[in-house]
């Protein structure tokens, strides 16, 4: 894919302006990403993103789900009379023929204005935590509203920690690039520990757990912030789905308040950073009205499942032959599946701690 041909898929979007400079955006795992610059240099510049086709099999279903969620943010915020919309939320640009989405060569393609003077993130101060927190708690309860649009599962199963553990076994049992062997005592070590990890849906099946639209991708790098470091939205909107909020509280953990990084090659530099668990919890619950006691009380459960369930993927796609996530080496896979790990003894090791401070806390502040 040359630049030439990128500008020309950014031209086949209803856009301002004549597509100018195109470099890589971000760091996801799974879509390809870029900044479309334009000129003039009074039109507003684009993010033109290739989509994995492999991942998201529904196309269509992905981009009105997407539309749904950032239409009823866009409309509620309106009524509350907030200013500045399309920095508070993100704004799908249309194809020419009026489709959410573009198809060129067997790939599928889409795009959303570039917020300016915007950026995200790989670590924060606890301040920003608490900010960032109320920010959550805010899009959980603007999705928690009656009149919220009912979404479909964009990837069926995506945060469903029995379906994630059955494919660890599945990929163990079928071992297709002959891994399996030398990550047993890391597999092995995961499996023992599925009754403990799946009790939310346990909890679902006997009606004492809601589900709610989430995220489903809440690291910090789909955070993205204002130039004076106040959360502005959460971008990478592909995952938004029914889910539990423990879980989107829980990926947050996993990448905030992790003082190494996702995949650390040291993992003494792995841990928990309970400053930024204490201070967006705080910011959390002061802002989301909706939550049962039952949700409120398993938050810090879901730093734990979330980083369970992420080592577990890991290590699947180890085991698979890498087949699922951008990689940039063999090894990665594994280093990631290691550092997930630590990270997860680490908090393991805090949840006592995490428990005590979410039951200090008053219910609403607000
Ligand atoms: C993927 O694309 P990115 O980096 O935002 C993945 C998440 C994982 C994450 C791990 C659709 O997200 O579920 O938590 O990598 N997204 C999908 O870094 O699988
Ligand atoms: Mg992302």
């Amino acid at each position: 894919m040359n630049i030439k041909q990128i500008k020309e898929i950014a031209s086949s979007f209803k856009i301002k302006g004549v597509p100018d400079k195109v470099s890589p955006l971000g760091n996801g795992l799974i879509n390809d990403t870029f900044l479309v610059a334009t000129t003039p240099v009074e039109a507003p510049d684009y993010v033109l993103q290739r989509i994995n086709h492999n991942v998201f099999k529904d196309v269509e279903l992905l981009q009105d789900n997407i539309a749904s969620v950032t239409d009823h943010i866009r409309k509620t915020l309106a009524k509350k009379g907030i200013p500045d919309l399309s920095r508070k939320t993100l704004t799908i640009i249309p194809a020419l023929d009026g489709k959410l989405y573009t198809e060129a060569d067997g790939d599928f393609w889409r795009m959303t204005l570039y917020i300016p003077d915007a950026r995200t993130f790989d670590s924060i101060t606890p301040h920003m935590a608490e900010l960032t927190g109320k920010a959550f708690g805010e899009f959980h309860s603007l999705l928690s509203l009656p009149d919220t649009p009912p979404l479909k599962e964009s990837i069926p199963d995506f945060h469903n920690t029995p379906f994630r553990i059955r494919q660890l076994k599945e990929a163990i049992e079928s071992n297709p690039v002959g891994r399996a062997k030398s990550v047993e005592h890391i597999s092995s070590n995961l499996l023992a520990r599925e009754e403990e990890m799946t009790l939310p849906f346990r909890l679902f099946a006997e009606g004492k757990l809601p589900k709610r639209i989430t995220h489903c991708d809440t690291k910090l790098n789909n955070i993205l912030f204002d130039s004076d470091e106040t959360p502005l939205c959460v971008i990478d909107l592909d995952t938004t789905m029914p889910g539990f909020v423990l879980s989107d509280f829980g990926d947050f953990m996993r990448t905030a308040a992790n003082n190494g990084a996702e995949d650390d090659p040291d993992l003494s530099k792995v841990s928990f950073n309970m400053d930024i668990f204490r201070h967006f919890a705080r910011g959390y619950i002061s802002t989301a009205s909706f939550l049962t006691p039952e949700e409120k009380q398993l938050l810090p459960f879901g730093a734990k499942m979330l980083t369970y369930m992420q080592t577990v993927r890991f290590l699947t796609d180890y085991i698979n032959g890498d087949t699922y996530y951008r990689i940039e080496d063999p090894q990665h896979n594994l280093r990631r599946t290691l550092a997930q790990m630590e990270l997860l003894n680490d908090i393991d090791r805090h949840m006592l701690e995490m428990n005590a401070f979410i039951q200090s806390l008053p219910d609403n502040e607000q």
